[in-house]
């Protein structure tokens, strides 16, 4: 049990069923150290449904290259493997469970039939391990959203079971032209003594390691742009607890779309820090307008270290637009 939590005479057992530390010897799957999360899922064609494979496993995952967490994650990857489909396909998703425990899988924001919902023992029997469970719907809307553990989700979500789920609409003026495309995914991390705990919004339990798509500053992403070209940045609050300011230097951005709507050009605004809260996604607009290394990070600078250190100028919620003549 984390230091810090008050326990009472009426504290179940049940109660920490779901802190628990993921035990190093429930890891089944071996990963690269290098290994990179939000990879694109390609899916085989059947009868007009374009058919994705998901698998739940336990593996050792870098968020720094000599920091891992013992993650439950999606194909071997934190964040999961890029889903990206159009406006109108045909889908099915089979999620296979090699989980210690049982587990299913939403999909945040969708419009479908009730019980391809996934929410846990509201809408369908979890997935048991070993069993393989398919999801089907229609893509009806377009735009930014994601997947995550809808079962235990206070645990499982926060161990790393959620991936990206892009929709590219009928009509592409939808989205407004940019030069290159970054998705900025977040999550929150509690390492203690080597193992890793789901991080809550619990005393004893709170976050010491942040990652952008997987990854803690400095091992981030860094983009690469010219002076002139914009970037389409999609902030995605693919994390259990916090709000986060996320903030970018070097001027405004505009806010283009919330929740995978666009919003109508009258509604767009200007502002240079958005409150990315879980659930959320805000799409924004950044140009480059002069060369150099300019920062996205959170606002809330105990989330730009690593286990409380600053290293190579930040840390955890932390990357670089990297701007040239
Ligand atoms: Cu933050």
């Amino acid at each position: 049990m984390p230091p810090g939590m008050i326990m009472t005479r009426t504290l179940s057992g049940e109660s920490m069923r779901d802190m628990r530390a993921v035990l190093p010897d429930e890891v089944n799957k071996n990963i690269t150290v290098q290994g990179q999360g939000d990879q694109p899922l390609e899916p085989t064609l059947e009868n007009g449904y374009k058919v994705f494979h998901l698998e739940a496993n336990v593996f050792k995952w870098n968020i720094l290259p000599n920091k891992s967490v013992d993650a439950y994650g999606f194909n071997g990857q934190v964040p999961g493997p890029r889903i990206r489909i159009k406006e109108g396909d045909h889908i099915k998703i089979n999620v296979t469970n090699h989980l210690p425990e049982p587990t299913t899988v939403h999909w945040h924001g969708l419009i479908l039939d009730n019980e391809m919902d996934g929410a846990g023992e509201i809408t369908q029997r979890p997935i048991q391990p070993g069993e393989t469970f398919t999801y089907t719907f229609d893509a009806v809307q377009s735009g930014m959203y994601f997947y995550h553990s809808h079962y235990a989700t206070d645990r499982q979500q926060s161990l790393g079971l959620y991936g990206m789920l892009m929709i590219d609409p009928k009509d592409k003026n939808q989205v407004p032209e940019h030069d290159v495309e970054a998705v900025v995914s977040l999550q929150e991390w509690l390492i203690r003594d080597g193992l890793t705990f789901p991080a809550m919004s619990m005393e004893g339990a709170f976050p010491n390691y942040f990652t952008i798509n997987g990854k803690s500053f400095p091992a981030t992403e860094t983009i690469k742009m010219k002076v002139g070209q914009k970037a389409l940045i999609r902030f995605v609050g693919s994390n259990n607890n916090f709000i986060h300011p996320m903030h970018i230097h070097g001027g405004p951005f505009e806010v283009i779309a919330q929740d995978g709507e666009p919003l109508p050009s009258s509604a767009r605004y200007k502002a240079d820090t958005v409150n990315v809260g879980p659930g959320q996604r805000f799409d924004v607009i950044w140009i480059a307008r002069k060369p150099g290394k300019w920062l996205i990070h959170c606002h809330i600078p105990h989330h730009t270290t690593n286990d409380n250190v600053e290293v190579q100028g930040g840390g955890g919620l932390m990357m670089i637009l990297d701007v040239s003549e």
